[in-house]
């Protein structure tokens, strides 16, 4: 029996190269190893305004972009969230169980609401406990995320842990599955904070023209020194370093052997050139599956089909367990 894998992105904007090598990238890697579902987040995208007509768009072209970025939808399931009404209700029940004092403590939610503590929905605030249903309906074992997400991963387990315990068992604890290297990727603009669909000026966006994606390289924050060494110290120059040495596949010294006594300038043109080469069969691929909406349509359906009954099941279990019905 493989182990099920469960992660999901939120259609909250324009996808990058951030969730693409700290996620999306270890989910295809790994697609034949674990039994996969892949959603797309709408639920959590509403716990910020969003514009309708724009929201039910993005959400496709999120599915679109697991789909050419190599998720096989006849091996993993690709499906939305709002299709499978469960994750709403055991969402709900999970909120019931959940201290006030663990959400509060959630550095994503401290730094969301931190300009507008009283206007933030009261769906931020309780943002983890959808995203531990989204992880427990279907006895996830791994869930692929990038760093950021750890903390949530966490509290997912706890959650399961206190249910089990109140209730009986009936949750499997998941794990978080982090990479070592890329599952934090910095903004291009302001390295010291991560790449952001909300920032889009220190993104690359993985539908971002070659001319857009140079101009951005060229524009990239370094620093005074001149040297090209993996130095954490030096945010802006190791964040461009790590993007080329995950795209390249090449190790630490070759690239530093490479680029020695050569200068930004060129570096960031070579570095530009490997992201628009890595981004141009996926970003093809993109173009041919939005050429006919009908055969997402159709994936996100059946897939959503083929998971309800799991999803069901898990729920039915804790209402009965909680004496509810
Ligand atoms: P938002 O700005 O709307 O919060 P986001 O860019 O942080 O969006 P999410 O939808 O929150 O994107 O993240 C989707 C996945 O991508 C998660 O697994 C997350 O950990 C990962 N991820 C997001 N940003 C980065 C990053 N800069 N580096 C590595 N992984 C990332
Ligand atoms: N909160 C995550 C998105 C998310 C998720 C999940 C990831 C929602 N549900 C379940 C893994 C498993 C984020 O990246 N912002």
């Amino acid at each position: 029996m493989r182990k099920r894998a469960f992660s999901g992105i939120q259609p909250t904007g324009n996808l990058h190269i951030g969730n693409y090598l700290g996620a999306i990238r270890q989910w295809v890697e790994r697609q034949a190893e674990f039994d996969n579902i892949f959603c797309v987040v709408d639920l959590h995208a509403i716990t910020v305004p969003q514009d309708p007509a724009e929201l039910h768009e993005a959400t496709r072209q999120v599915a679109a972009l697991y789909v050419a970025c190599g998720i096989d939808p006849r091996q993993s399931v690709v499906c939305v969230q709002s299709h499978i009404s469960a994750h709403a209700e055991l969402a709900w029940i999970l909120n019931c169980v959940a201290p006030m004092g663990w959400l509060g403590r959630m550095t994503q939610f401290k730094e969301k609401s931190a300009k507008q503590r009283e206007t933030v929905s009261a769906g931020l605030f309780v943002y983890p406990a959808l995203m531990a249903a989204d992880i427990l309906l279907y006895h996830t074992d791994v869930v692929p995320v990038g760093e950021d997400q750890r903390q949530h991963v966490e509290l997912t387990r706890d959650l399961a842990i206190r249910f089990n315990q109140l209730f009986g068992e009936v949750f499997t604890v998941p794990e978080a599955l982090i990479r070592e290297t890329g599952a934090r990727i910095m903004s291009l603009a302001e390295p010291t904070k991560k790449m952001s669909k909300s920032e889009p000026a220190g993104s690359i966006a993985l539908l971002d023209p070659p001319d857009t994606i140079r101009r951005k390289i060229a524009r990239a924050k370094t620093d005074p020194l001149t040297t090209i060494e993996f130095d954490e110290s030096r945010p802006g120059i190791y964040n461009l370093l790590t993007i080329y040495e995950l795209l390249s596949g090449q190790d630490r010294p070759t690239i530093e052997a490479r680029f020695q006594g050569k200068g930004y300038a060129e570096f960031k043109r070579e570095l530009a050139d490997l992201v628009v080469e890595a981004l141009r069969p996926m970003q093809e691929r993109y173009a041919e599956i939005r050429r006919d909406p009908a055969s997402i349509e159709a994936v996100l359906r059946d897939s959503a089909d083929r998971i309800r009954p799991t999803a069901e099941r898990t729920l039915s279990e804790v209402k009965v367990r909680m004496g509810l019905g």
